[in-house]
């Protein structure tokens, strides 16, 4: 039996999945530590773990549902909220049409196992095609050439780096963010140990970020650019006949097309658009040939940007056709003990995408979805379809989307805002009821999307730390309630618990004896060994091969030739945002251990530049782009390319009304105030936060 003032559990705050060691006593958290026994993060952790036992303790966070009067937010009791909910979205759909009711999920759904589960049915009992999230402001287009290439949106090639030989990381910062679609807990020294094999790091980003100063190699390349220079790597390994299929060479469709569409790309063609020289490009593509186990991995940066679908394609072409695709030390597939893909993928479906599109700008669906960057001028622009009501759920839009105070101004004007969240914010200050469930270490916890995306098998079941106080309702409470009202079907399964251990039952390590009752006896977590190889069994695509150039991809290539490095007059510079250790998007500045020291929001820009403005270090500076402008301290850095500023995102807590006394004393300021939403990558909808033009100015003291 372990020590009963022990708790072990995952961490949920972002994908790493660290495995927490919590020393408690009654209702309170003592410490929280690495859990060294947890077979996959070896005791790993970051400044963020404590976190979670400051959301815990906030006075701030909210317990119980609150509704907006002319005297202010008033305490609702649970049951009449629901009622009084229900009441008022009928009251919208009755007046406008269900497609009146808009709706928006932020990440942290992806980290909460109960919402995760249950609240789809309360989204789908409100009959909108009106559903946006933070999926088109981040990997959209990963599930784009996930469902294109293999036939799934949730085949997402994870990099195997605990075997690769080389790593080209382009647009990603794991020594910071702890990886995003490569849950691999204690990434720094997993990442250190290539080079310690012999093997080679070699990050491509317009900033020289904490990885890529821990790196082997770093090269500047300019924001936007990085499908020239895909397409330049692709041409190399043709040009040298290198391309080698593996052991998908009969599972393969599109090889030729691939070569005629790289021809026209030599290095030397792209070197003055991206800032590589031609001599390195060939050079990296000759390495990533020759080392006998290579993956590229495409992030953040080069998934929020114009060309985001084409990058994601990219990088998975490099990887197929060099070998590297389904094969250790490459581009891997999970086989998750709970397989979201086994249970509910089919092969040959068609594709969910362009069903319907946007009123406004007609921008296409995908899975269900609109582009978030849609999603404020769909309740800014009258006519009939306008956005009447919105539900966020476990989302800070207002500070997450381009053009956040577009939205800022919309949400004002709603007849009914429903806001399901822990925190009185940015956004939920906006909302007409905001209705908080328990959250963290008070919930059961699966990470049923991390498992699906980690560089190994594993799996870990935790069970709440201390029961919910009475005031409080979890989250499947909350959405069952309201899904009931709305006329929604219910789940069979009465709790997380029960949906976890069916799943369990229909994945593939049923036969070997993994359920729940193992999962509860083994608190540090299962180990289910290393990714394998599953091509072509698991691959969903109609004729079970991997689709290297489907037509979207192909065409969507003419827009590279439009593609401009020149300075503009009016906005002679590209902002690009950044990440900090100890902030996770919006949300946890609430936390002063998190926040304090320095001034993190600030404006990196390089020298040469801040020369030609006149700026010095430290000073203030005026940013302005398309859509707006702002004040705030510069940060003099080489490590930032010259022509491209970096803000970090997730900041702007100044707005008024809004209960989180640390963070607004830390309040900075939104880049999304200035990151602009007619900036998208037309051919998935995903927000291009990348490479936004803007001007910059000294501003008198
Ligand atoms: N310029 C720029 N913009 C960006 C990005 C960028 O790099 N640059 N990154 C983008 C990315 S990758 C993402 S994922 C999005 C994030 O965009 P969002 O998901 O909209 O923003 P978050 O800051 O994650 O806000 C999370 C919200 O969930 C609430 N919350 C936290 N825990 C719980 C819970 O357990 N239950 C409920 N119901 N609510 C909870 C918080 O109070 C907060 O309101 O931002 C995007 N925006
Ligand atoms: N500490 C912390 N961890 C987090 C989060 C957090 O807010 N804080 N957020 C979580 C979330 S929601 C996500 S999605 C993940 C994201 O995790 P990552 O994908 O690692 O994202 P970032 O750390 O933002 O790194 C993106 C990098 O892309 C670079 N970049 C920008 N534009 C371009 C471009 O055009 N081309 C190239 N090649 N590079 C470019 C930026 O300089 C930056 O270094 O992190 C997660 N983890
Ligand atoms: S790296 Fe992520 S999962 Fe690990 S402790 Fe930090 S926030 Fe939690
Ligand atoms: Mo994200």
């Amino acid at each position: 039996m372990p020590d009963p003032n022990i708790h072990y559990r995952t961490c949920n705050l972002c994908e790493a999945m660290c495995g927490l060691e919590i020393t408690y006593k009654d209702k309170e958290i003592l410490s929280i530590k690495g859990d060294k026994a947890d077979p996959f993060s070896r005791g790993h952790i970051c400044p963020k773990a404590v976190g979670l036992k400051d959301i815990y303790e906030d006075k701030d966070r909210l317990k119980y549902p609150i509704r907006k009067t002319a005297d202010g937010w008033e305490r609702m009791e649970w049951e009449a909220a629901f009622d009084y909910v229900a009441e008022r979205l009928k009251a919208v759909q009755a007046e406008h049409g269900d497609q009146a009711v808009g709706v928006y999920q932020g990440n942290p759904n992806v980290h909460n196992f109960g919402t995760m589960v249950y609240g789809p049915n309360f989204v789908r009992s409100l009959k909108t095609k009106n559903r946006f999230s933070a999926t088109s402001a981040d990997q959209l287009p990963h599930h784009f050439a996930g469902q294109q290439m293999f036939g799934h949106a949730m085949l997402l090639p994870i990099p195997d780096i605990d075997h690769t030989d080389y790593l080209i990381i382009m647009g990603g910062n794991p020594l910071v963010s702890n990886g995003s679609i490569m849950t691999a807990p204690d990434v720094g020294n997993r990442l250190r140990a290539i080079s310690k094999r012999g093997g080679k790091v070699v990050v491509l980003d317009p900033r020289r970020t904490e990885t890529a100063q821990k790196m082997d190699e770093h090269h500047f390349i300019f924001p936007e650019s990085d499908a020239l220079f895909l397409l330049a790597m692709i041409h190399v390994v043709f040009e040298n006949a290198w391309e080698n299929l593996g052991h998908l060479a009969d599972h393969t469709d599109g090889l030729d097309a691939i070569k005629t569409l790289a021809a026209d790309y030599a290095p030397e063609k792209v070197a003055d658009q991206t800032g590589l020289s031609a001599t390195n490009i060939r050079r990296l593509a000759a390495e990533f040939c020759q080392a006998e186990r290579a993956v590229c991995y495409g992030r953040l940066g080069v998934s929020t940007q114009s060309y985001g679908g084409l990058c994601q394609w990219l990088v998975n072409v490099l990887n197929a056709i060099t070998g590297n695709l389904d094969q250790q030390g490459g581009a891997m597939f999970t086989l998750p003990a709970f397989d979201p893909i086994g249970m509910f993928g089919k092969k040959g479906k068609r594709p969910s995408f362009n069903r319907w599109r946007s009123r406004v700008r007609a921008l296409p669906e995908f899975g269900g979805e609109l582009p978030v960057a849609a999603m404020a001028e769909e309740i800014n622009t009258p006519g009939d379809g306008q956005l009447k009501a919105m539900v966020t759920i476990a989302g800070n839009p207002v500070l997450s989307i381009p053009n956040g105070k577009q939205l800022e101004e919309g949400l004002e004007h709603l007849d009914f805002m429903l806001s399901i969240d822990i925190y009185l914010n940015e956004t939920t200050r906006h909302a007409d009821v905001i209705l908080p469930p328990t959250t963290g270490v008070e919930v059961p916890h699966y990470d049923m999307v991390f498992h699906a995306l980690a560089i190994r098998n594993t799996s870990k079941y935790s069970p709440p730390l201390f029961e919910k106080e009475a005031e409080q309702r979890y989250d499947w409470e909350i959405f069952n309630a309201l899904t009931q009202r709305m006329g929604g079907q219910l789940l069979p399964a009465q709790n997380p618990e029960q949906v976890l251990a069916h799943g369990l039952a229909a994945g593939t390590y049923a036969k070997s004896g993994l359920d729940l009752e193992k999962l509860k006896a083994h608190p540090h977590g299962i180990d289910l060994g290393p990714l394998q190889t599953c091509f072509p069994d698991r691959l969903l695509t109609a004729d079970q091969s991997v689709q290297l150039a489907p037509t979207v991809f192909l065409e969507d290539c003419h827009r590279l030739l439009e593609f401009k490095h020149e300075k503009t007059a009016a906005f002679p510079l590209r902002l690009i945002g950044r990440r900090h250790l100890r902030s996770n998007n919006s949300w946890m500045h609430n936390a002063y251990r998190l926040v304090k020291g320095r001034d993190r929001c600030t404006l990196l820009i390089h020298p040469e530049d801040a020369k030609q403005i006149g700026l010095k270090d430290q000073e203030e500076a005026q940013v302005s782009s398309r859509v707006g402008s702002l004040v705030i301290k510069v940060e003099l850095s080489d490590e930032i390319m010259p022509g491209v500023v970096s803000i970090p995102h997730g900041w702007g807590h100044h707005r008024k009304n809004t209960q989180l006394e640390v963070a607004e004393q830390h309040a900075g300021i939104s880049i999304n105030d200035l990151t602009d939403e007619g900036r998208i990558d037309t051919l998935t909808g995903n927000a291009a936060f990348s490479g936004v033009p803007v001007k910059v100015e000294w501003v008198k003291a």
